[in-house]
């Protein structure tokens, strides 16, 4: 049944009208002014796949028509929207076409879940269960609670193809889940390229980062090593176009100075004695480091950095900071400390994992809160005007094992279970931090255990949805009971996208 109670993430505001519904008719056009005949494009590609008709754009509306309209204002910043459907047509408006995207992504979940296809292009039919394409009569007006709603994808660990991320954010922004962070090194792998550069004072090959860091596919021992490969420089860049038309943005990491081991096999240059390291598939943590001491760790991550921001759209870059147990206290903080600024320097807003918090930051640089003390967190937000990701491992974490039984994922967070339930029952303003200073919520899936696509998909979701209305919708607008029921009435939609998700067993799927 398409419904205006279904809708994930719930709606600021949804009222539904006594008016008639508007059936989408064969004659049907889609009107968009110039501004907004790419997000116009993308709705037209998926309601002519799903209705088989052939819905043209054009400039100016007809009873009868959907039409897409940039405005000049709205309440609740450039993503809100407003979505209008009478018996005489549906419009959908917004400042922005981040705006017009979001609204795009309500009214197809105002369809009959039969206009959803599968994402990966295996089936093709076209037909509502009853023939039928009504959408309720309705005017939703709806923002963001955060500006930041995001997913990780662990693509050192696992090697995603270029195809399989862009499926990724197929998928992530149908829920209005507006950010994908990359975490594009670690111990097992390295999958970003670095041209070498003109000036290169230590003579540092930066083309066995993914010669060697990219390369691999040989056994580990313990848990299963991940597929090679790595993105090019263009590679990343048609990622992130492909992202920036569906809303979301590119947050790069490079993981520093810990979970390097990657690097310093492949520059023997990091290491102190001048040795490559030897690779390491196996699934440890916090038994690398950059050396502090090493001029060449200071030019490798200027190179580094700075090619990296060179191609990222985004005012975003990570630069890890997590679990540098190896490293020693001083080192840290003058490592982490100069990365920060070197970071800064690129004209970027640098993003670190909760533990750089202690360190002294550049003004306004991101903390993203995963485990520990919530502290210094605190502090960094009051001090150093930061803003904070909010990913707290038992309420955002996508790898863990939803309980004991899962085949795949891993148990290392304490308490549990894993489930939508306590991914949804949790509020990102915590600890003495306001909405002002939670630039948002993010949802990380290492992949030590995860291989492809439909693994992903399977720890991703029901969690991820949980995740996307957290980011999304008012806290006091959330409510267990009704997002259960909303849940299970999305499942249809899911399947017949090709997403395997986790079939809990407290829901009722459709
Ligand atoms: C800790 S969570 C990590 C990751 C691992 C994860 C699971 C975080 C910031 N770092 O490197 O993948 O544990 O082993």
């Amino acid at each position: 049944m398409n419904t205006t109670d279904n809708l994930i993430p719930r709606p600021v505001q949804v009222a539904p009208s006594d008016g008639q519904a508007f059936t989408l008719a064969p004659t049907a056009r889609i009107a968009a002014s110039q501004a907004a005949v790419r997000v116009a494009e993308q709705l037209a590609v998926l309601l002519r796949r799903g209705t088989g008709f052939a819905l043209p754009i054009v400039e100016t509306a007809n009873a009868g028509d959907i039409t897409l309209d940039l405005v000049e204002t709205l309440d609740g910043g450039p993503e809100a929207y407003r979505l209008t459907v009478t018996n005489a047509g549906a419009r959908l408006a917004a400042t922005t076409p981040a705006g017009l995207f979001n609204a795009v992504q309500t009214l197809r979940q105002l369809l009959p879940p039969a206009v959803e296809h599968s994402l990966t292009g295996a089936d093709d039919s076209n037909t509502s269960t009853d023939g039928t394409w009504v959408i309720p009569a309705v005017e939703i007006r709806d923002a963001p609670r955060f500006a930041y709603r995001g997913l990780m994808l662990d693509v050192a660990r696992n090697f995603f193809t270029v195809e399989e991320v862009k499926q990724q954010i197929d998928v992530m922004s149908q829920l209005k889940l507006n950010a994908l962070h990359l975490h594009l090194t670690d111990d097992q792998a390295w999958r970003i390229e670095i041209h070498a550069p003109k000036e290169n004072p230590s003579g540092l090959d930066y083309g066995n980062l993914t010669a060697i860091g990219g390369a691999v596919n040989h056994p580990g021992i313990g848990l299963t090593p991940g597929h090679s490969g790595f993105y090019t420089q263009q590679d990343f860049r048609e990622i992130q176009a492909y992202a920036a038309a569906r809303n979301v943005l590119i947050v790069p990491e490079i993981d520093l100075p810990g979970h390097v081991n990657a690097a310093l096999a492949a520059i023997p240059q990091l290491n102190p004695d001048g040795m490559a390291k030897p690779m390491n598939a196996t699934g440890e943590v916090g038994y690398s480091t950059l050396d502090a001491a090493l001029p060449a760790t200071y030019e490798f991550v200027r190179e580094v950095l700075g090619q990296l921001a060179a191609i990222t759209d985004g005012p975003y870059l990570h630069i890890g900071g997590d679990e540098a147990h190896v490293t020693g206290h001083d080192n840290y903080v003058t490592m982490v400390r100069e990365f920060a600024r070197i970071g800064a320097e690129t004209g970027k807003t640098v993003v670190g994992w909760n533990e750089y918090a202690s360190v002294e930051l550049p003004q306004g640089s991101v903390v993203q809160y995963w485990f520990g003390d919530f502290s210094p967190v605190v502090q960094q937000a009051e001090s150093g005007s930061s803003k904070v990701i909010m990913s707290p491992a038992a309420n955002t974490y996508l790898d863990q094992k939803y309980d004991s039984s899962s085949p795949i994922g891993l148990e290392w967070v304490d308490g549990g279970p894993f489930t939508w339930s306590e991914y949804y029952h949790w509020n990102p303003a915590q600890g003495g931090l306001q909405d002002d200073k939670v630039l948002g919520v993010e949802g990380p899936l290492w992949t030590e255990t995860v291989r492809n696509n439909q693994q992903a998909y399977w720890l991703l979701y029901p969690r991820a949805i949980s995740l996307a209305e957290v980011g999304w919708s008012p806290q006091d607008a959330r409510d267990v009971g009704d997002f259960r029921r909303r849940l299970g009435a999305l499942g249809e939609r899911l399947t017949r996208q090709g997403v395997t998700f986790q079939a809990a067993p407290d829901i009722q799927w459709s």
